[in-house]
């Protein structure tokens, strides 16, 4: 094996758990984060986020020494890029830490080294920026250094298990470039790992987020369809699922995270007067928590809400887009008193029950699954009113209305 020393950059939900598995295969990682604390915390052994599994990998790599973290670049055989690429106002990507990695791997680029790029792009990103700031070392990306885009693909909450069996896809920026990231990425990768060009692999990225996002927002819209014909949506849905052929994603109040809310505005970058499906998708997930908020108000006209929930997805810390604080904030712009309980957010996990005192709605946004232990009973007795509004299709109807809640759900 050719590369020994490895740099990833960006220790984060992608980089952090990447830079742990090439060290549980014996390579040394030296990992580079703009923040401190994120170093900090690496180099202690422990994790600044939630993800199963990792944290007992990263003590056991930092304990042999194969693993460390700074936030200056050195050295290395192979870098691999795994920072944010967040969209702006304008939806467009907002590209800023890719040049900085860019910039910093220049500094250290040497003859033979690889160059990965894992983060997500609009299409032609890896040639039209990323080569361009790497050749300001001198080096050419052609002949001195070798380059490819191998887009991260595995689903938060389970990043550990899909980072092994899941395929992978390789864009080289030359074959050779491909052929040296994919003998890279076999020190841990089981599954088939294919090779492509890397405009093709940015492109496949952004379509299987961009696949999803529309899907949901197909769902969405006959959700809403739905209502006006007082059809159940989640029936409806679940049995049209029973074809062969057909997979309609869940209804809810809206799509977060920063994958789907944010990969199809990539490719809507680059070719605006023909993306206009995926706009109109985007578009519909992003109105559905004012949506809800509509269906709240016919519900009840002013008091006090409890939120069930506020992460992006079920079982996750992460509030990243998330729509459940899109709700939150529609509610406060509009003057109802509000609260957030969710067990996965430090900071809106206590006091369940002090939450719920005097409310007069409950509102789960989020289909956790420790909301499946919630205590009707006694939520019950504290509130001012016992309602509740289910948007995920999630809570037992029969136990919340033996319990005593009107109970109201989303898309019927
Ligand atoms: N959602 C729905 N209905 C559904 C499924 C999801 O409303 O049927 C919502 C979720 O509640 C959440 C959002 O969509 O708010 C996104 O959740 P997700 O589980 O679909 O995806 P992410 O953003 O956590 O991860 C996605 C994954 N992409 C695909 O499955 C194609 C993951 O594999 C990617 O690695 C990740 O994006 C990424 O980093 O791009």
């Amino acid at each position: 094996m050719k590369y020994r020393n490895i740099s990833v950059f960006g220790l984060g939900y992608i980089g952090l758990p990447t830079a742990a598995h090439f060290a549980k295969n014996g390579l040394h990682v030296h990992g580079v984060d703009i923040s401190k604390t994120v170093c900090d915390a690496v180099n202690s052994a422990s994790i600044p986020f939630e993800e199963p599994f990792l944290a007992d990998i990263v003590r056991e790599t930092v304990e042999k020494g194969l693993l460390k973290a700074s936030c200056v670049p050195q050295p290395a055989d192979a870098f691999i890029i795994a920072v944010p690429t967040p969209v702006t106002m304008e939806k467009k990507a907002n590209l800023k830490h890719v040049a900085e990695a860019a910039r910093m791997i220049s500094s250290v680029l040497k003859c033979g080294d690889l160059v990965i790029l894992e983060s997500t792009v609009p299409p032609l990103c890896t040639r039209d920026l990323l080569v361009p700031e790497l050749e300001k070392s001198g080096l050419s990306a052609k002949k001195d250094f070798f380059v490819a885009h191998c887009p991260e693909r595995v689903l938060p909450g389970q990043i550990i298990n899909e980072l092994e069996n899941n395929s992978r896809i390789i864009g080289g920026y030359t074959k050779e470039g491909g052929y040296h990231a994919k003998e890279l990425y076999s020190v841990f990768v089981k599954s088939e790992i294919y090779l492509t060009d890397a405009a093709t692999a940015e492109l496949c990225k952004l379509m299987e987020n961009t696949y999803r996002d529309v899907n949901i927002a197909l769902s969405n819209e006959l959700l809403r369809i739905c209502e006006t014909l007082r059809i159940n949506a989640w029936e409806a849905i679940a049995l049209a699922n029973m074809h062969p052929r057909v997979n309609l994603h869940q209804p809810g109040p809206g799509v977060g995270g920063h994958c789907l809310a944010v990969d199809p505005w990539f490719i809507v970058e680059k070719a605006p007067e023909l993306a206009r499906l995926i706009a109109y998708s985007r578009n519909i997930n992003d109105m559905m928590p004012e949506y809800i908020y509509k269906r709240i108000k016919s519900i009840i006209k002013n008091g006090k809400i409890l939120l069930l929930g506020c992460a992006y997805k079920p079982d996750v810390n992460d509030l990243r887009e998330s729509p459940a604080i899109k709700l939150f904030n529609i509610l406060k712009r509009d003057g109802f008193e509000a609260d957030i309980f969710d067990p996965h957010i430090k900071q809106y996990s206590e006091d369940l029950i002090g939450k719920a005192a005097n409310a007069d709605l409950l509102v789960l946004a989020v289909g956790h699954k420790k909301f499946k232990e919630l205590d009707f009973e006694k939520i019950k007795k504290v509130m001012r009113s016992p309602n509740i509004f289910d948007t995920r299709n999630f809570i037992q109807k029969e136990k919340a209305i033996k319990a005593g809640f009107s109970y109201y759900l989303l898309g019927v």
